[in-house]
């Protein structure tokens, strides 16, 4: 993702904004999820123009998103966090703007995903906001949506092989590969940069677990570190194969002092493992990424070393964007949002802002 944006930067005007304040914002703990548990834009890149009705694919019907409907297409089955409160976070800010919204799961399966986003254009939704399972797979969707001039803003995953404002409005994410540098210097500090290093790699297919991986990777390779990759094995973001691959590599690899997690999911079930073979709180050091409820109580109780957040709270700004489209401000191509991070000194105070 970082080289797709740097690409679009090289030609664009770097937006920071909303950094500073949202920085202030974000030191104060607070007691509920307010608004800084919100999502905060760090960067925007946009190539050479913003994106709007006139121009996207050809030009679409200049639309009032309080008239249509909208629809959401939803990745994962809501059994994670990350995905309860993504979609929670679209359907609570549809609701706060008056706009009809439908919604579909694809249950983790590429063909649904196709079939629910197609089935949404059949029932009149007028603009989507989709969440992509893999970053390539939907063209038979993205042409659906083309031909009925439907338009698509997406969020979280990215469309690697697609083109902003042609097959998709603009996306909205975090910095994947820089969760993954975070993460690496977590680990350093975590272990004191020595030991043997397991990655619970995320589903393949997938920029979010390329970037991590490389962004992981990249980062010790840049810090000289001491730390020796010794196994790396997918777990496909999940909690029950977060456990049975542990259970694998631990048994594998019993010199394992350090597990790179690339969810919180797979790192909550890497913890269940480590207490099923009698290891104790911090015996092995688990870095993760998303910012679960589960993973930052996980470091106030030992278990968990650090959590790059990764936030899921897409509402209110892939609205903003839908109506940017319209009102002719227009959708920058990329837009990067800030992420916070957990470790043992901010985990209670905290706690509130995870999901
Ligand atoms: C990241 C998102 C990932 C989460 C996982 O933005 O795509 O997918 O980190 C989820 O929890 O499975």
């Amino acid at each position: 993702m970082l080289k797709k944006t740097t690409a679009a930067l090289t030609t664009a005007l770097l937006v920071t904004t909303l950094g500073a304040c949202a920085k202030a914002a974000d030191d104060t703990a607070s007691t509920t999820a307010g608004a800084s548990a919100q999502q905060r834009v760090q960067a925007t890149a946009s190539g050479t123009a913003l994106c709007t009705s006139e121009t996207y694919n050809g030009g679409v019907p200049k639309l009032d998103l309080k008239t249509i409907t909208v629809g959401f297409a939803q990745s994962e089955k809501e059994a994670n966090p990350f995905r309860i409160t993504e979609t929670q976070s679209i359907k609570d800010e549809a609701a706060k703007r008056g706009i009809k919204l439908i919604t579909t799961n694809a249950q983790s399966d590429l063909n649904k995903e196709i079939a629910d986003i197609q089935g949404m254009i059949a029932q009149g939704a007028k603009a989507l906001i989709i969440s992509p399972l893999n970053s390539e797979g939907l063209d038979p969707a993205l042409k659906a949506a083309q031909d009925a001039k439907v338009p698509i803003m997406t969020i979280d995953r990215l469309l690697t092989t697609k083109t902003a404002c042609t097959d998709y409005i603009g996306w909205i994410g975090s910095d994947f590969v820089k969760q993954g540098a975070r993460a690496a210097d977590a680990m350093i500090t975590a272990t004191g940069d020595k030991g043997e290093v397991a990655i619970l790699l995320g589903a393949s297919g997938v920029n979010v677990t390329v970037d991590r991986t490389k962004g992981f990777k990249d980062q010790l390779a840049a810090k000289n570190s001491g730390l020796k990759i010794v196994a790396e094995q997918t777990a496909d973001f999940t909690r029950e194969k977060g456990r049975s691959v542990t259970e694998q590599l631990i048994s594998a690899n019993p010199g394992i002092s350090a597990i790179y997690a690339e969810n919180d999911e797979m790192a909550l079930g890497a913890v269940a493992a480590l207490k099923a073979a009698g290891k104790k709180a911090g015996d092995i050091k688990i870095v993760t990424i998303d910012g679960t409820k589960g993973a930052v109580q996980g470091i106030i109780d030992g278990w968990v070393a650090a959590v790059i957040e990764s936030n899921p709270r897409f509402g209110p700004l892939a609205f903003q964007a839908l109506d940017d489209f319209y009102s002719g401000k227009g959708v920058p191509a990329t837009t990067i949002i800030s992420d916070k991070e957990y470790t043992s000194d901010n985990a209670q105070a905290e706690l509130a802002n995870a999901y």
